[in-house]
């Protein structure tokens, strides 16, 4: 029998807290505005649970806040992300795939947690991660240059980051949140897309042996056999979070994005990997992060909505949409 969830839960993140540039808070608002819900729910059929809201935690975190052991924010980062993980929680326990609308991808840190928590009291079983990104966002503070929280989000979740009870991110160690550390086995992590990796992050990279698919092993092996090796490396039966960070794909097609990097994912590498994931039917959770509408590089308004509709197919792709017909690649 599948794992996968009969229904989905949505959750809206107007987060900016892990990175300097306005307007990623705004990616959710964008997105929905441009009909991503109608097309889940009228278009393929899927029950939504939605509270109508854009969670900006606003209430919650301090709107000032000193860096702190090399890292920007860390407390809005922290409190906004175990707030999301409880969220998220409560989706997944009820047997809903958890769709997270980012905000920028600090939100990870929440998101997965919430998703493993669940997903292991409810099936007893250990989530893999499929991180889809330009960056490897394993610096630990100590490692990161910019100390932005989103170039961080898998170094607090799998436990490279030094956190104590009482102090930023601690929340992910304590049994009151049903923690287990780490959150994520770096075994069960699978890159695809890298192509902007720092050298301390290539370093942990080797060190845990973490899968990694570069942009140049997509362009090499092609993404029919990463996706292949990816899903058999995972297991079959193993419940997947699925991380989409829009910078992925080659910002030709998706400009608006804080941190751009050339020579990424064309859509229909994009495509593909949300689609294998979906035919799985084991994907329990899926981020869409780090849409900056704000980051607009022709004034135009185009590349934002070129951007928004980028990040609309995929979704569409993870929850079902085929417009890729199985003779049109072999898996
Ligand atoms: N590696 C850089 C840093 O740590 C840039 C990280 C950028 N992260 C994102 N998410 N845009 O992938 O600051
Ligand atoms: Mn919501
Ligand atoms: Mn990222
Ligand atoms: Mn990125």
């Amino acid at each position: 029998l599948p794992i996968g969830p009969s229904s989905v839960g949505v959750i809206a993140v107007g987060f900016s807290g892990g990175q300097g540039k306005q307007g990623v808070d705004m990616g959710p608002a964008a997105i929905i505005g441009c009909g991503l819900l109608e097309e889940l729910n009228y278009g393929l059929g899927i029950r939504l649970h939605h509270d109508h809201k854009i969670h900006t935690y606003e209430d919650m975190v301090p709107e000032f806040e000193a860096d702190s052991r090399n890292m920007k924010r860390p407390l809005a980062v922290s409190i906004a992300t175990q707030a999301l993980a409880h969220q998220v929680y409560e989706q997944a326990r009820k047997n809903r795939c958890v769709l997270t609308l980012g905000g920028d991808h600090s939100i990870a840190i929440g998101t997965v947690a919430g998703v493993a928590r669940a997903t292991r009291e409810r099936l007893g079983k250990d989530i893999a991660v499929i991180w889809v990104d330009a960056h490897a966002d394993i610096n630990t503070p100590e490692t990161s240059d910019s100390g932005n929280i989103h170039g961080m989000p898998l170094a607090m979740l799998a436990s490279l980051a030094q956190t104590a009870p009482g102090t930023p991110f601690g929340w992910l160690q304590s049994k009151a949140h049903g923690g287990r550390t780490p959150v994520v086995d770096l075994k069960k992590l699978v890159y695809i897309g890298l192509r902007d990796v720092e050298e301390a992050e290539q370093q942990i990279i080797e060190q845990y042996g973490i899968k990694a698919y570069t942009r140049v092993d997509v362009h090499k092996l092609g993404i029919e056999r990463v996706l292949k090796d990816t899903l058999e490396y995972i297991g079959r039966d193993t419940p997947i979070h699925l991380s989409f960070d829009i910078d992925a794909l080659d910002p030709e097609l998706a400009p608006s994005t804080g941190t751009p990097v050339p020579g990424g994912l064309t859509m229909h590498e994009a495509l593909l990997i949300a689609q294998g994931v979906h035919r799985t039917r084991n994907m329990v959770g899926m981020d869409l992060v780090e849409i900056n509408p704000l980051e607009e590089p022709g004034e135009d308004g185009l590349g934002a909505a070129q951007t928004i509709a980028c990040g609309t197919e995929i979704v569409r792709h993870a929850f079902g949409a085929m417009s890729l017909r199985e003779d049109e690649y072999k898996m």
